[in-house]
């Protein structure tokens, strides 16, 4: 199975893509709406199909990408039907089996932080995706959305616990860099419900934890009973003057073919040193060169009434070049994908067709 787990540091949020090797079909746990382009990019550069996109919970504290992961891929959408949540395709219910390929996943119902918190079990029982419920030496807080401590120590000790011992524990979020944990472990090691842990205990604990609010707390709730839907004017709009990607490296790119078409519409640079323009690949025309290692120094000179398209051999320097201009404040910029060598091979005209 392709097993990928990705980090929000703003949130703490762990998202987890799980995929079928062979048949490429796809699951993501707990996507956040701000990381959307690299998770996209990500399911994209692995050639993925994104079946599902599943929520262990209505989250407190980061929207859900679960809309945005719909609007581009056209994949259904699951959580649990106890928050009554809008756009919502598959009811994650207690015993509810999520198959890809030839995988599957298992909804077990671990209620105690949200009234509606699942953890998912994959069928070897090696991996469990416990959101909130269970967390690396903690547990879900259980202070707001019909948190209950009581209920949560039953879900932990009847669902989780009963999991066997080297079962991988992936938590809904971690706030100390730690990425995972077993299930034998957690029964030694947890300090809120590990080893003779009593349900009186764990509710003492749980009771005077006294945190504060999440920050995103006001946004997170509503946006997340509507799937993370957007309000009005709210979404995220990618760049309108060319079909941009988005790579999981974060660089802007854009592909040859469209370049080519409408060269008149874009300024060329070429980063490369000056000696190459008349080498192997020649260059296009029209197009400024700055070389990169004179790029930071230069990059007034730039013109930014068009946006930029940069151009380097196999589009690794521009990509670099890219960067630079985006934090220098040019707002159009993409790197050519695949440089000259792309240009050349796709048979691509030198001057406007
Ligand atoms: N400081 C974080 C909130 C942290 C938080 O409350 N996390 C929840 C999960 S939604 C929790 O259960 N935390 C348990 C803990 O930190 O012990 C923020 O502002 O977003
Ligand atoms: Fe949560």
């Amino acid at each position: 199975m392709i097993f990928q787990q990705l980090f929000d540091q703003n949130s703490g949020t762990y998202t987890y893509l799980l995929a079928d090797e062979n048949t490429r079909e796809a699951v993501i746990i707990d996507c956040v709406y701000e990381q959307h382009a690299r998770d996209a990019a990500l399911i994209r550069e692995l050639e993925l199909k994104l079946e599902y996109t599943l929520d262990t919970h209505c989250h407190a504290d980061h929207v859900t990408g679960a809309w945005l992961m719909k609007a581009a891929f056209g994949c259904k959408s699951g959580l649990s039907p106890a928050y009554g949540a809008k756009n919502a395709d598959l009811s994650l219910i207690h015993g509810a089996t999520i198959r890809f390929g030839a995988q599957c996943i298992e909804v077990r119902a671990t209620p105690g932080h949200t009234d509606g918190c699942v953890s998912l079990v994959t069928a070897d029982r090696k991996m469990v995706f416990t959101g909130d419920a269970l967390l690396v030496r903690g547990a879900g807080r259980t202070d707001f959305q019909q948190g209950n401590a009581h209920l949560l120590f039953r879900s932990i000790r009847e669902q989780l616990f009963m999991l066997p011992d080297d079962c991988v524990v992936y938590p809904g979020h971690d706030y100390m860099g730690r990425t995972s944990s077993t299930i034998g472990v957690e029964k030694r090691h947890n300090p809120r419900i590990g080893g003779a842990a009593r349900e009186e205990d764990f509710v003492g604990y749980m009771t005077n934890l006294s945190l504060p609010h999440p920050k995103q707390m006001a946004i997170a709730v509503p946006a997340n009973m509507r799937g993370g839907e957007p309000e009005d004017g709210k979404v995220i709009t990618p760049p309108s003057w060319g079909p941009i990607v988005i790579t999981y490296a974060g660089q802007p790119d854009i592909a040859p073919e469209w370049v080519a078409l409408h060269r008149s519409e874009v300024h060329v640079l070429d980063v490369r040193q000056r000696p190459e323009l008349t080498g192997e690949f020649g260059h296009l025309v029209g197009a400024q060169n700055i070389p990169l290692d004179e790029l930071r120094t230069r990059v007034k000179e730039v013109p930014i009434d068009k946006p930029v398209v940069v151009v380097c051999q196999t589009g690794r320097r521009s990509a670099l070049a890219t960067q630079l201009l985006a934090h220098a404040d040019v707002l159009r910029v993409a790197n050519l994908a695949g440089g000259m060598v792309a240009w050349r091979s796709l048979g691509l005209p030198d001057g406007a067709a």
